[in-house]
């Protein structure tokens, strides 16, 4: 997964290189950058030293001593003052160079605090959003894999509208759920008994004992007839992959747009183009969904496909189920909420 968000402490962070988010001076400080210093050890501030500072919406880069990386990326975020004072253009301008000073010295992996969201006083909910959008853009033309670490889980925040929004989605999901009546779910319950019941006997066999019903494929549903073993195998449904490709050929896009824009890498799309039978985890499978901008019954399609499905029960479903009901097909976005509410995220 190209960009991911975890939880953890920076300085355990096993990449090519971390971001600090430090002051102007580059000379440390309190919050991450107190952190950062503590943990490489006294060699860190003594080549900081020599830098001479670093402007406001820049950054520069040094070993990183004792830390478990190869550099440390020194940003300087702005300060929060009313939001009218440049302070975006400044956050996306230190996220942009980090990410070209990563790039000229050959990190394939880079871990981001929340620059300026802590001391420096910038609104969470908007801090996570211009670096989500400013990483993601860069993703789209480079190769890497980039951190988002969230130290405190409990100064995370999406918006408030948004988490409220889901929130009262899955609620009343919930209790569709749950508020059906007996003799609703005996007919639901008839209904598929029926379904399957009708699946299962063959013409020749139709005076069988119900009890000897055996739950059957879709494809020996259709047929309904018995079949020796190659032809079942020539009857095989369109598999998750060749549904795949065949959905990005309809899109238009290139195979390069979609795997980024599911937020996959290119290495487990190779993967998924090369074996037709591959089986792809449940989040891969929404991802993809999610990029190909599927409707809700495109989308359960492929999940069928590999052998999933959409249900009420489960909030990570009930979310994705959100988005896609209301048309937002941001990947980035989407794990942001799922983040937010302890869910495993979409992608590889
Ligand atoms: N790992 C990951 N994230 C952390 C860690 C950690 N170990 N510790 C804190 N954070 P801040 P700023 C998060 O205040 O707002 C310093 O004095 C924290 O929860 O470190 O850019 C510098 O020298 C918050 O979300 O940086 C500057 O003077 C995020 O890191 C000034 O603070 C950034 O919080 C910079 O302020």
């Amino acid at each position: 997964m190209p960009l991911q968000i975890v939880r953890n402490d920076i300085t355990k962070m096993k990449v090519d290189a971390i971001v600090n988010a430090a002051n102007s001076s580059l000379l440390g400080g309190g919050g991450v950058d107190g952190c950062i210093h503590r943990a490489a050890g006294p060699e860190l501030l003594a080549e900081c030293r020599k830098l001479g500072g670093c402007e406001t919406g820049s950054a520069k880069i040094t070993g990183a001593y004792k830390l478990p990386c190869r550099y440390v990326i020194h940003a300087v975020g702005p300060r929060w003052v009313d939001g009218k004072h440049g302070e975006r253009k400044q956050l996306i301008s230190c996220y942009r160079t980090s990410l070209e000073l990563a790039k000229e010295a050959k990190c394939e992996t880079v871990a981001f605090p929340l620059i300026s969201s802590g001391i420096y006083g910038y609104p969470k909910d908007q801090a996570l959003r211009v670096a989500i959008d400013t990483i993601s853009e860069f993703l789209l033309e480079n190769d890497m894999t980039v951190f988002i670490v969230i130290f405190d889980k409990k100064a995370y925040r999406i918006s408030e509208k948004l988490f409220s929004d889901i929130e009262e989605y899955i609620d009343d999901r919930y209790v569709d759920e749950h508020t059906d009546d007996y003799s609703e779910r005996m007919r639901r319950m008839n209904a598929l008994e029926e379904v399957v019941y009708e699946a299962n006997i063959c013409e020749d066999e139709a005076d069988e004992s119900p009890d000897m019903l055996l739950p059957l494929a879709p494809m020996a549903v259709a047929s309904k007839k018995a079949m020796s073993l190659d032809d079942a195998m020539k009857q095989l449904d369109e598999s998750f992959s060749e549904m795949l490709l065949r959905k990005i050929d309809e899109s238009g896009m290139t195979d390069a747009q979609c795997y980024k824009k599911a937020n996959i890498d290119r290495k487990l799309f190779s993967k998924i183009r090369s074996d037709k039978l591959y089986k792809p985890s449940k989040p891969t499978v929404i991802a993809f969904a999610i990029a190909l901008e599927l409707s809700l019954d495109e989308t359960k399609d492929m999940l069928m496909k590999a052998g999933f499905a959409l249900s009420h029960s489960n909030k990570f479903d009930i979310i994705i189920e959100y988005f896609i009901e209301n048309g937002n097909y941001n990947v980035f976005e989407i794990n942001e909420a799922l983040f937010a509410f302890d869910q495993s995220l979409l992608g590889a």
